[in-house]
Order: C-alpha cells, then structure tokens, then sequence
C-alpha cells in the first residue's frame, strides 16, 4: 500500500494562490496561471502549492464552453503538455453533458478518438460508487463500485489499444476525509530507475492478464507487451502498470519489475513526482482529465458511502512503438 503525506492546503495557498478573475458569464474561460498572487477570494477552494504548480485550472462557467473553440483549444493543449488538468463547472451537470459535449468537440476539432461505450444502457459514462447491492455489469461487483483503495495503476493496462485519457467529475466527494485520488508523474518515476530496468521495462515481455469481469472472449485473456513506453522524443514517460495483473516472462523482467516496485514506494513519499487530490482539491462540479500514459493514479479508502465520481475514458491509441 501506498504512504500519504498530508499537505497542508490552506497553509500552502498563503505561500502561493492561483489566480482568478471575475469573468462576464459567457466569455472565454480563463486558464490560471499559478506564478502570480492571488487577487481576491476565489470561487473554489484554493490548491496546495504542489498542485497548483502542475495541475492547470481552466474554469467552464456554463455549458456553451464545451463547444466554445477557445476553452476546447484549452483543454487540448494542457492536456498535451502537462497530461493533467482540473476544469472547474460554475453550473449543476449531474449528467455529464459538459463532458459529452467536451469530448465529441475534442473528436471534432483535435483528432481524439470519441469513448468507447460501456454497453448500451451505459453509454460512454460508469459511475464510481460504493455499492454491495445495484452493479452495473449484471451480478458482477467491479473493483471501483467498492470502497477499498486502488494501488498504483493505468487504467485498462490490459486492453490493446489502452485509453490514452479518462476524466473524473466530482458529483459527491468523500466527506468523512478517505477517497483521495493520487496521482504520480511517470517520467519523474522513472528517473528513479537503473538505466537496465528501464530499458527492460520497455521490452514487451510482460504478460498482462484481463481481469476476469472483463475477459469479453475466452481466447482473450491477456496480452503480452511492454511496461514503459518512450515518446516521440525518446523519453520513456508512458507507463502502463497494474501489479495484480503482471507476469514478468524471463529474469531480467522480474528483476526490472521488482525494481519498478521499489521506485513506485520511494517515489510516493515525493511532492515533486506524486500529488495528493484530497476532497478540497476536487470538490464537487470539479473534473479531473489525465494522461492515462504519463501519470499513475491510486485511490485509498473511501469513508464516505455517498462519494460518487463520474469516469470516461477515451482516445484509444496503441501502446507500442512502430
Ligand atoms: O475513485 C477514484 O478516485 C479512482 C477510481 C479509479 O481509479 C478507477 O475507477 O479506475
Ligand atoms: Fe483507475
């Protein structure tokens, strides 16, 4: 399991705040730039300096920004230099039509690959929330419709090809203080690695097993690739890891793995790598949109038996170099 280091938010707000101005209601939404003092009480609550200085804020005060060009603009280009943004709503969604609209406009307009849907009365979104009762796979309880925490993973490391992004809306955070999402950045990960591991890492000679309640044909059941991936600048900054479903298929895969494992521990305890998206720092009608390649994400335990989050993921794209 993974450590947590509490940071201290309102503490680091006073060091350094976000900025944010009083827009008119429908221009272009504003991207907070995070070098400046703040000008005045903010809207939403404020985040720690850690978070700040990585996760860009683009605010969407209605609805009509989904489809504006200037904020679908906005959302691309973070997305493509940071692979992580917050989007913070000034308006009730609790269907999610900012996302749906967000999405087929980044389809439309940035080559993204729309979702796939997860069947036909769910659509493209599931919703994450406990529950021991109602599923949505027929009698099968999935992982996120639990309150247990999530180790360290990439969503979907087993499906070829992997969804490049997800987002999660907040429509209930935990309120009793458990269900905070991390998230590690993989490249900072892996400068923690031997130059051999890394380059192990990037041989596809790992077995990755498809859960069983996900395993769709009985031909199906894994897929055998690589663990780190470089970019198109040769940096090994991909990642697609879920320790439950890993084999190593010689030693020195074993031995990088065992090594990635111990990375994966020191690089928790670090702000500069690993950032902690507490209740505060996602309140509800906030979203979160990640880089499913670039950063690792974890979850502990939720408190709250309301909490209640909205995933999508989209833009499958093949995990392989060619
Ligand atoms: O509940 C969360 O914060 C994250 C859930 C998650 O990682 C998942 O559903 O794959
Ligand atoms: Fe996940």
């Amino acid at each position: 399991m993974y450590r947590r280091v509490a940071l201290n938010i309102l503490t680091a707000h006073r060091i350094q705040g976000s900025i944010r101005q009083q827009y008119p209601r429908h221009s272009r939404a504003a991207v907070h730039e995070t070098s400046h003092p703040p000008l005045h009480e903010t809207r939403h609550p404020p985040l720690s300096a850690e978070i700040s200085q990585t996760v860009p804020i683009l605010d969407a005060p209605d609805l009509r920004c989904a489809q504006e060009p200037g904020h679908v603009r906005s959302v691309s280009e973070k997305l493509r230099q940071k692979g992580i943004l917050k989007v913070s709503l000034g308006f009730a969604d609790r269907k999610s039509r900012y996302l749906e609209q967000l999405l087929r406009s980044l389809h439309q307009n940035h080559g993204h690959q729309l979702p796939i849907a997860h069947s036909a009365t769910r659509g493209w979104f599931w919703d994450v929330l406990p529950s021991s009762t109602s599923f949505q796979t027929a009698n099968c309880q999935a992982r996120s419709e639990t309150m247990e925490d999530f180790p360290w993973h990439t969503d979907c490391s087993y499906e070829d090809p992997p969804p490049r992004y997800f987002a999660l809306q907040v429509l209930q955070p935990d309120r009793c203080g458990g269900g905070t999402l991390s998230v590690m950045n993989v490249e900072r990960l892996s400068e923690l690695l031997s130059s051999a591991a890394r380059e192990s890492l990037a041989r596809p000679e790992f077995l990755i097993r498809t859960p069983p309640e996900f395993v769709k044909h009985p031909d199906h059941q894994h897929i055998v690739g690589s663990i780190l991936m470089a970019d198109d600048e040769g940096r090994l900054s991909m990642m697609r890891f879920r320790e439950d479903l890993l084999t190593p298929l010689n030693e020195r895969a074993s031995a990088a793995l065992k090594e990635l494992k111990q990375a994966l521990q020191g690089a928790e305890a670090r702000s500069h790598s690993t950032l902690h998206l507490t209740a505060k720092a996602l309140p509800e009608r906030s979203i979160i949109l990640i880089d499913n390649r670039r950063w690792l994400h974890a979850r502990n335990h939720v408190k709250d038996p309301e909490r209640h989050l909205r995933r999508v993921r989209w833009d499958a794209v093949p995990f392989t170099v060619y």
